[in-house]
């Protein structure tokens, strides 16, 4: 039997914006989010979150399911604009009472309370005044995320500063395929740097407790071991994952992806000490992990006018590696993610490691084997990976629910529990009780 420690943390993750609904109660204001997802053609179904899955009305009968499968733990994302509708300036307290009432529902279950800050939903009224390509959205995040720390300390010990900031700068800002749907990569690389400011920035205004931020490094490997494909590997492993974590963990950008980026932008935006306070000591990385990429050079430019997420690397192609796929198309590969695991805890001075997401899209409303069979296989990935020495302590599945697949809206479930969108009747999916069972014997 693989086994893993006692205390290892056994949870599952969810998101504001992609579960709560509510979106007009208790004073809560616009998110990029609410904006972008009511302009036709943004959202595959023409779908909002204004409902989603009802959370924030059921939040205790969904804490009952989580009580149910053992869970030792919640990944939940706090929304922003409930806490600060307008995104800056006064608090709302019906929004953080809202919080304080999950947070002691699932402590009263046994369960602790993981939050996240920022899962995407930045307040329209901030993006209205540049977003996060611009400089002051950063601390306007610190001390929001200062509030809500105020708020909520007595009870939570681990804090989550950002959730893939990868996506929010690059699906945000660089192919529009996100809120705010901007197309203009040299604003995207902008917002990389502001939000590794808010996150620093927000890493000392909570100082005390343990913080941490989650990333989703893409483990990105060579088609084949020509010079051109090397380099291609090495360019997407700069721009999607060493520009977070050089910074984070080095207090530096590494050069070969400023050479990379030279045509897009000089990093005229990066101030003297900014690196310092984006290096703040992390007391855990998280990482998200969902596919790995085959990469291979030499392929066409995006034509103008539809960036690509890899700015400056536009001739990098992704290659088909044969294996199974979910609904959303990501090919299924677990070794991607003990790789990435063993790598992270090589290369960078990381004490302490979770998966904050993992998870898989199928059709199966209840009888989910295919989702059983992917759980299985990355769950024995991390046990390979702490097997080779990482110091990983937690799972969190994503998701908890089936919920408001961004893009895709509702056509993609990822939940362990199925959600019945006309009714809201949650029902566990065969993986639910199967996870249940995992947790249960602290391993397979
Ligand atoms: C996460 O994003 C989010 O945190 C979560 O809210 C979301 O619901 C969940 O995943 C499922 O999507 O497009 O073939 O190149 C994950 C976003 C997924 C972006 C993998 C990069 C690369 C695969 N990432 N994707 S491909």
């Amino acid at each position: 039997m693989n086994t893993f420690d006692p205390g290892f943390l056994w949870g599952a993750a969810t998101s504001s914006y992609q579960i709560e609904g509510a979106a007009d109660e208790d004073g809560r204001g616009p998110s990029i989010w609410d904006v972008f997802a009511a302009r036709p053609g943004n959202v595959l179904d023409g779908s909002t979150g204004d409902v989603a899955c009802d959370h924030y009305h059921r939040y205790r009968d969904d804490v009952a399911l989580m009580a149910g499968l053992g869970l030792r733990a919640y990944r939940f994302s706090v929304a922003w604009p409930r806490v600060q509708p307008r995104g800056s300036g006064a608090v709302d307290q019906r929004g953080l009472d809202f919080y304080r009432r999950l947070v002691d529902e699932l402590l009263s279950r046994g369960i602790q309370p993981w939050p996240t800050l920022y899962h995407w939903d930045l307040p329209q009224p901030l993006e209205d005044a540049g977003g996060w390509p611009a400089r002051d959205t950063a601390p306007r995040f610190a001390d929001y995320a200062a509030a809500v720390h105020d708020a909520l300390a007595d009870r939570v010990t681990n804090w989550t500063t950002l959730n893939e900031p990868w996506c929010s700068a690059f699906l945000g800002y660089a192919t529009g395929e996100h809120a705010p749907g901007r197309r203009e990569p040299a604003a995207a690389i902008r917002a990389v740097h502001h939000l590794l400011l808010g996150h620093g920035m927000a890493a000392s205004a909570m100082s005390g407790s343990r913080v941490g931020i989650t990333l989703n490094p893409t483990q990105a490997s060579p088609a084949t071991g020509s010079a051109e494909d090397l380099d291609a590997a090495r360019r997407i492993d700069g721009v999607a994952n060493r520009i977070f974590l050089d910074p984070l963990f080095r207090a530096a950008y590494p050069a070969d992806v400023v050479e990379d980026l030279a045509g897009v932008t000089g990093f005229e935006h990066v101030r003297d000490g900014d690196l310092k306070v984006i290096a703040a000591p992390l007391d855990f990385l998280g990482v998200n992990y969902y596919t790995p990429a085959i990469v291979s050079g030499g392929g066409p430019a995006h034509p103008p006018g539809k960036p690509g997420a890899y700015v400056g690397s536009e001739t990098v192609r992704f290659v088909d590696g044969g294996r199974p796929r979910t609904t959303m198309g990501w090919e299924v590969d677990e070794r991607g993610l003990s790789d990435l695991l063993v790598r992270l805890a090589r290369d960078y001075p990381v004490t302490e490691l979770h998966v904050t997401e993992n998870g898989a899209a199928y059709d199966d409303e209840v009888h989910d084997a295919d989702r059983i069979a992917y759980l299985d296989g990355h769950l024995r990935a991390c046990h390979d990976a702490v097997a080779r020495g990482v110091p990983l302590r937690g799972y969190f599945a994503w998701s908890l629910l089936d919920n408001f697949e961004w893009a895709y809206g509702y056509t993609q479930r990822f939940g362990l529990v199925h959600v019945d969108f006309a009714t809201q009747r949650r029902t566990p999916k065969d993986s639910a009780r199967w996870y249940a069972e995992v947790i249960r014997r602290g391993g397979l």
